[in-house]
């Protein structure tokens, strides 16, 4: 790095001094925190991803958006080549950087990593970058901190998207990448397609069927609701109605979207008893959260949730049937010797009953630390890799050999087979492939294939949420003087450090049929958190409570 970078980074870097006394870390995706003090941290996260272009000779992803936090608070994450998120093993400088306590400091950094990294300044190449925020106010003047970030390294260029939710923002750098047309009008038309196309390719006899149309979706108050607004008008044969979405007043993330839904149990602010029995949906503040629900009685507040684990089952089941289709052995016509690797990918907090499912379809259950990040990279291992985290995040990974296989069997099955099942198979994976955003979690994306698919079943949400019945489940979070204190192994389901707690976490859970529990420390808050489930919703309760005890006990303000 040269004298004239240098003192451009340094003039730059002293106009965003860092607040006092605060420590951030990039945790489990990307800083979050209230958005009046992260100015210095966003315009660090700036430089961080015009760095991370000129490495990468790519385009790089910069989101602004505390997704389902509440309004106040904002954060920033950064998206790789790939579209997938930053890759880990620069997680760690992510938070030096933020750390750093003063210019010279932060210079200093910059300086020693480049070096490490070997990172080619003044190339042919220069970096890009490209921006994208959610609707919160304070993203603004954030993503002129993150602009003003990335134009301290010489010839880097800030390609502003404006507002986005995230999942369309990882899906541009995505196509980008790889020379494909990613605006965002490429993106509803990519969507709306092939919608299209899996809506044809609907059996005759369920077609017939008279299915309702419409579906109900609260958009949390964020920027998944006006961006479906775009959507919805290029979708032929599904009616959607937007509630919550920003424009009456109703605040981001407040008694709405996916994390309320989830967690709460209850119906999110503007549905209620009229809406009995309907097909609802509910999107987290960034749109990268998917959950389903239906209101059960005019009497109370409660729902039927229909979480990530049932979309995930629902596409397990979907995608097996095609495979199963397409791979069948009786055409000698066609040559059926690949073996396609259909993986399925879970957290701890995957309700017991759904896991015990999805073995019983026969599918490959794989556990991973909670994390997008993480469950992405599991996925991405098979031909068809379906992940889903019970909170609503996840997707499905076709990797490019599947797909190419997939056009070859569909041209082969076009000239030479007759079985017209077989054919139309190939082309409904094809346009799953093409639907499923393939760069993160999406809700809008997976929204139009559970609506796809459901339609394919001639299924009702309430048919749909009989696939199994949920165990009832618990959490809690305990505040304790040092969370980093609390060691798992086994995808966070085996207590190792401190010794003895995972026994006493064993020896609740024995008092209790179906009992199952774990604690974690959180990536995102600083807490340790518990999840229990049982028979009834009174054992997880209780079995909830007692470990919670024993972690307070154990790890509390007064254990040490
Ligand atoms: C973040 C993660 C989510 C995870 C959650 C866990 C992404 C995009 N989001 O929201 O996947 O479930 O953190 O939070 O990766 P916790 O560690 O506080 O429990
Ligand atoms: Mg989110």
């Amino acid at each position: 790095m040269d004298e004239e970078q240098r003192a451009i980074l340094l003039e730059s870097a002293t106009r965003f001094p860092t607040p006092e006394g605060v420590k951030l870390s990039y945790g489990t995706s990307g800083f979050r925190a209230d958005a009046s003090i992260l100015s210095s941290t966003v315009f660090r996260v700036g430089i961080l991803a015009a760095l991370r272009s000129l490495k990468t000779q790519s385009v790089i992803g910069l989101m602004i958006t505390a997704s389902h936090n509440e309004v106040s608070d904002n954060g920033i994450k950064i998206a790789d080549p790939s579209g997938g998120m930053l890759t880990q093993e620069w997680e760690p400088f992510a938070d030096t950087l933020a750390n750093a306590i003063d210019a010279q400091d932060l210079v200093r950094l910059i300086v020693e990593f480049a070096k490490k990294e070997n990172i080619p300044f003044g190339g042919v190449h220069s970096a890009q970058v490209l921006l994208g925020r959610d609707t919160r106010p304070s993203g603004e003047s954030l993503m002129e901190a993150a602009r003003q970030g990335i134009n301290s390294i010489v010839g880097a260029v800030a390609i502003d998207m404006g507002v986005l939710t995230t999942p369309q923002l990882h899906w541009m750098v995505r196509g980008r990448n790889k020379g494909m047309k990613a605006s965002e009008p490429d993106y509803y038309e990519q969507l709306s397609n092939s919608f299209g196309c899996l809506m044809d390719l609907i059996p005759k006899e369920m077609a017939a069927l008279a299915m309702d149309e419409k579906l109900t979706v609260d958009g949390a108050n964020g920027v998944g609701g006006e961006k479906l607004e775009e959507l919805k008008k290029l979708l032929n044969g599904l009616v959607i109605q937007v509630r919550n979405d920003g424009k009456e007043g109703g605040v981001l993330n407040e008694g709405v979207g996916a994390d309320y839904v989830q967690k709460e149990k209850v119906v999110p602010c503007s549905f209620g008893p009229n809406d009995v029995g309907l097909r609802c949906a509910s999107l987290d503040g960034d749109a990268d959260r998917l959950v389903y629900f239906h209101v059960l009685s005019k009497s109370n507040n409660k729902i039927d949730l229909v979480d990530g684990d049932k979309i995930l089952s629902l596409f397990a089941l979907y995608i097996k049937e095609q495979l199963g289709i397409l791979t069948k052995k009786e055409d000698e016509e066609v040559n059926n010797d690949y073996r396609v690797r259909l993986g399925v990918v879970q957290t701890a907090y995957a309700n017991g009953a759904s896991t015990d499912y999805l073995k019983h379809l026969g599918l490959e259950v794989i556990f991973t630390h909670t994390g997008v990040k993480y469950l992405h990279e599991k996925a991405a291992e098979y031909d068809i890799g379906i992940y889903f985290e019970a909170n609503g995040h996840g997707t499905i990974l076709f990797s490019e050999h599947f797909v190419c296989w997939l056009e070859a069997k569909k041209n082969e099955l076009a000239s030479i087979s007759t079985d017209l099942e077989m054919q139309k198979a190939a082309l409904r994976l094809l346009a799953v492939s093409n639907l499923i955003n393939q760069a993160v979690g999406d809700a809008l994306s997976g929204l139009l294939l559970v609506e796809a698919i459901l339609r394919h079943m001639g299924w009702s949400i309430q048919k749909w949420s009989e696939l199994y019945q949920d165990l009832p489940s618990r959490q809690l979070k305990v505040k304790v003087a040092d969370r980093t204190a609390v060691i798992t192994a086994n995808a966070e389901t085996v207590v190792v450090k401190p010794p003895g707690l995972q026994e006493a976490i064993n020896a609740e859970t024995a008092k209790y049929p179906q009992g199952r529990s774990f604690i974690r420390p959180s990536g995102t808050e600083d807490v340790i958190r518990v999840y229990a489930e049982a028979s009834t919703q009174e054992s997880a309760d209780s079995l909830a409570k007692s470990v919670a005890q024993h972690v307070d006990h154990f790890l509390g303000f007064g254990s040490s």
